[in-house]
């Protein structure tokens, strides 16, 4: 196996042993083919499409099937091996779809494609032939296969916030365009570097899009969120702790469990659904529990409920706590129970079968600072920069992790002066959430902007600001500080190139499959820099 698509990757260069992350060789291998199947699905879909024929399925699947490849998703090489057999029978109605279609308007038989994806199908043994597909084929040249890695990268993120989008309902076609004739490309060795750039900067494009889709369909289904007060203690009574990204999900949990004794409790990136009217009108939806995803196996021992993982990112169980461990929607880990569809009652049978909690009262922290919430405050922020009483505002957010150096984002969250504004979003923000930053004249020092995904309300944010100042987003005193660990990190880092936005400070450390040249053109563009000590980056950017 080689893969490095994450943060975390062996030695900052590769896992080729096995995964930090727990993905075993025959998984990666199965992962591998399965994108290479949908290389050949995205062939034929984008030709199909061009020729005015489109399926639904096809749109949905490659979704998944992105989305099933991304870092602590899917760890199961059963569950693969079934996807992959999907992916096959897809692929093929992909191909008839196109060849009809060609036949139709041409009146002769479509051309055959001899080699690559077009051809794939799975064989027998379909880890051995996964091991042909790996990253170390994209490309003979470095510079090549990095650009073509970070549109990969980008394609599955995007394809994990297109999937939340769809499941409330929303999608676009000119997205499903992009993810067929993009994926495609990939394997399309007529292209150059610049070609894949530019597809990157599409991709980063059409991710806004699909943010704000997935905003839209949050928005429209649990309301903008309030700035709301999330209990860190416990309250009597039963538990399920909800980890992920997925609100729908949630939603269906909170009914499911009204009047049953049982207290729901978010953990990770589940934390700003305390602040949409839509959730928090469930009395039950007590409070959060743990901090980031990196902390599971320490934390979950002591969760006296069940546990349920509706996204990434699940690591390895401990023994402790298998049992009562739930997976849904894409995330597999073999040997534990899988609920299919929105049928929850085995997830609270089993927390009806444990201890629960004691009353505990904690810590409150605040969440729910979307752009609606931020901007309907404007005047009062925009007033207080130009009395001077805010200097600067620094977004600080992305994902977090276990490797060292991410304590990089705590103290520099410390040492951001009192009179700036910390925006923050995603898992990193466990990093310092439960500090306390006060506020200036009414406005909290930190605000909570929400999910990863909630990238696009943070824009909202600078893009009013923005205006309101007359000015560019570069041309804010606004300083981007970001995190990454996982491939929606990256789609998110190539929307704001995309929109042009210079400057950005990254870490803990860059993604070992920028290739040294790659980087150069992102320094030279786009003055992106990796991330020094909090001390310099704070004197050289507030001078
Ligand atoms: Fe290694 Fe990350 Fe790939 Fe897992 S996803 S195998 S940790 S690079
Ligand atoms: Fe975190 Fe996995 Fe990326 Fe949604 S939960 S930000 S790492």
């Amino acid at each position: 196996m080689f893969c490095h698509q994450c943060e975390q990757t062996a030695k900052g260069i590769g896992c080729d042993v096995s995964g930090v992350c727990g993905k075993k060789p025959d998984v990666a291998a199965l992962q591998d083919n399965l994108l290479y199947g949908l290389k050949g699905l995205a062939f034929f879909a984008d030709k199909a499409r061009k020729l005015g024929s489109i399926d639904k399925a096809i749109d949905l699947f490659l979704l998944e099937g992105l989305f099933t490849t991304v870092t602590n998703v899917d760890f199961d090489p059963a569950r693969l091996e079934v996807t992959i057999t999907k992916c096959a029978e897809l692929k093929k109605k992909a191909k008839t779809l196109y060849e009809t279609a060609f036949k139709a308007k041409n009146s002769l038989d479509a051309p055959q494609f001899t080699n690559g994806p077009a051809t794939w199908v799975p064989a027998a043994d379909l880890v051995k032939q996964g091991e042909l597909y790996g990253i170390k084929a994209l490309h003979e040249n470095q510079d090549i296969s990095s650009a073509i890695e970070i549109l990969t990268y980008g394609l599955k993120g995007m394809a994990a916030y297109a999937d939340h989008a769809q499941i409330l309902g929303k999608s676009d076609d000119e997205v499903a365009a992009f993810f067929h004739r993009a994926l495609a490309a990939t394997a399309d060795q007529t292209l150059g570097l610049m070609d894949y750039v530019g597809l990157s900067m599409e991709c980063g494009t059409q991710n806004l899009k699909v943010m704000g889709l997935l905003n839209e369909g949050n928005v429209e289904h649990y309301g903008h969120p309030v700035p709301t007060k999330v209990d860190l203690g416990t309250k009597e009574g039963k538990a399920i702790l909800v980890s992920g990204h997925d609100l729908r999900m949630l939603e269906e949990l909170l009914k499911q469990t009204e009047g049953k004794g049982i207290n729901i409790y978010t953990h990770g990136e589940m934390l700003p659904a305390h602040g949409y009217p839509g959730l928090k009108k469930y009395a039950h939806l007590a409070g959060n529990f743990g901090g980031a995803w990196q902390d599971q196996q320490k934390e979950f021992p002591n969760f006296p409920g069940a546990i349920i993982f509706n996204t990434n990112c699940i690591q390895r169980p401990a023994d402790s706590y298998t049992d009562r461990l739930f997976t849904w929607g894409l995330v597999a880990w073999p040997g534990i129970k899988q609920i299919d569809g929105w049928d929850f009652s085995a997830v609270i049978d089993k927390a009806l079968a444990l201890p629960g909690f004691p009353d505990a009262p904690g810590q409150q922290i605040l969440v729910g600072f979307g752009h609606n919430a931020v901007l309907g405050v404007a005047d009062k922020v925009i007033e207080a920069v130009k009395a001077g009483a805010v200097k600067h505002f620094f977004l600080v957010g992305g994902c977090d992790g276990a490797k060292p150096g991410r304590n990089y984002y705590t103290e520099f969250a410390e040492r951001v002066p009192k009179d700036c504004i910390i925006l923050t979003l995603a898992c990193g923000k466990y990093r310092f959430n439960k500090l306390e930053f006060g506020d200036i004249g009414g406005i909290p020092r930190l605000l909570d902007v929400g999910q990863c995904n909630d990238a696009y309300s943070a824009i909202q944010i600078a893009s009013a600001l923005a205006g309101a100042f007359n000015c560019g987003v570069n041309d804010l005193p606004l300083s981007m500080i970001l995190s990454w660990y996982e491939q929606k990190a990256v789609v998110i880092l190539l929307t704001l190139l995309s929109l042009g936005i210079k400057n950005i400070k990254i870490g803990p450390s860059l993604p070992a499959f920028v290739s040294p040249n790659v980087l150069n053109f992102l320094v030279e563009n786009f003055n992106l820099t990796p991330i020094s000590t909090p001390e310099a980056d704070l004197k050289a950017i507030l001078g």
